[in-house]
């Protein structure tokens, strides 16, 4: 029997435990002379959801890099149900900048994200996940990896079609390179897939594993953002794909994992006060960060979607607001604050 698409954790898999498929395209878009796929204004297109964590990375590196020209994009609706993503159809109200039909030439039958994946490889036979980094040229997905998107992005391979603005931002610098790999490690499984291991989770002992594992790493992060720095982010002065990866889980903490996945010791606004802030800081203070966050597709898309865990699909309404203003504390924190 076909497994349903809110089947997560594989049913013979008597741990409990939610394990991520590995991607499949893995191509990149490259400098080196005779490469697959040079970069070129016009020809890359970025499928997304605007719910989806792994997708909003490529979204803000597109934007840090000055790319909104050069490569497009659109958002899929909100909704995930069985046949997996689905475009919006034409005048459908959906939130949210770019949540269109494929607006692919040829794709005009195109109604689900699944029908991209099967134009490259008419036997794929794994999940149709967002990201989707595609050529219009070829009609070949290059890539569904966001790490390597982001990298691809992040590291400058436009940098000879971009204003010269943009070119001096690197996301993975050299001087940091090791470090960021050292963090990326215990990140990725702690973090960024830890909340899905916790949420996902079909026994009671995966799901206590894994949130406690997260929120030692939580801790971790705190303490390191609690040292003096030269500036707002995770290394101080350089803005790196490590504050990407960290928001895109972060910003979603409060208004989603803290009820939906029982991401629940403690919630960012109340329980860290330096990721708190570190938060807020890429929140309003950096539109590439604010512009591609979009709370309706989040919060709907998990409390709606995930019909094993919310069955009644109702949304919660708070926190509220879900971003606080820079200045802006909880009661408890306030009360905290005022005691020292
Ligand atoms: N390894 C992938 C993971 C992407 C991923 O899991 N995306 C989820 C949304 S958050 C997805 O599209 N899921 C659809 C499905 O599993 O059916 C990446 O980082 O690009």
């Amino acid at each position: 029997m076909a497994s349903k698409i809110t089947q997560w954790v594989n049913v013979t898999d008597k741990t409990g435990e939610f394990k991520r498929q590995v991607s499949s395209f893995r191509d990149w878009i490259s400098n080196e002379p005779g490469a697959k796929y040079p970069p070129e204004k016009g020809r890359y297109h970025l499928y997304v959801s605007y719910a989806c964590p792994w997708a909003h990375r490529t979204l803000i590196a597109r934007k840090l890099k000055g790319l909104e020209d050069i490569i497009s994009f659109s958002a899929v609706h909100w909704h995930l149900a069985e046949g997996g993503w689905r475009f919006p159809t034409k005048g459908e109200d959906v939130p949210g900048e770019n949540a269109v039909p494929d607006p692919i030439e040829g794709h005009e039958d195109f109604t689900h994200l699944r029908h991209v994946y099967f134009e490259s490889e008419p036997e794929y036979s794994a999940r149709f996940t967002v990201p989707v980094l595609y050529d219009k040229k070829t009609k070949r997905i290059v890539s569904n990896e966001s790490s390597e998107i982001l990298r691809m992005i992040g590291t400058g391979v436009f940098d000879d079609l971009v204003d010269e603005k943009y070119r001096g931002l690197n996301l993975y610098p050299q001087d940091l390179q090791s470090q960021i790999e050292e963090n990326h490690t215990w990140m990725y499984d702690l973090i960024n897939n830890g909340v899905y291991k916790s949420g996902f989770a079909t026994t009671a002992e995966a799901y206590e594993r894994n949130v406690k594992s997260l929120f030692e790493a939580l801790d971790r992060v705190e303490q390191e953002l609690a040292k003096p720095k030269a500036g707002p982010y995770y290394f101080g002065k350089a803005l790196t794909e490590v504050d990407i990866r960290l928001y895109v889980t972060l910003i979603r903490f409060d208004p989603v994992y803290v009820q939906h996945f029982k991401c629940n010791l403690r919630d960012i606004r109340s329980g860290y006060p330096n990721i708190h802030l570190w938060l807020r800081n890429l929140y309003w203070r950096e539109p590439a960060f604010k512009d591609t966050t979009q709370f309706e597709h989040i919060k709907w898309h998990y409390t709606r979607s995930h019909t094993n865990i919310n069955p009644l699909s109702i949304t919660p309404l708070g926190p509220l607001p879900d971003v606080l203003p820079l200045d802006e504390e909880v009661p408890a924190v306030k009360t905290a604050l005022s005691k020292v």
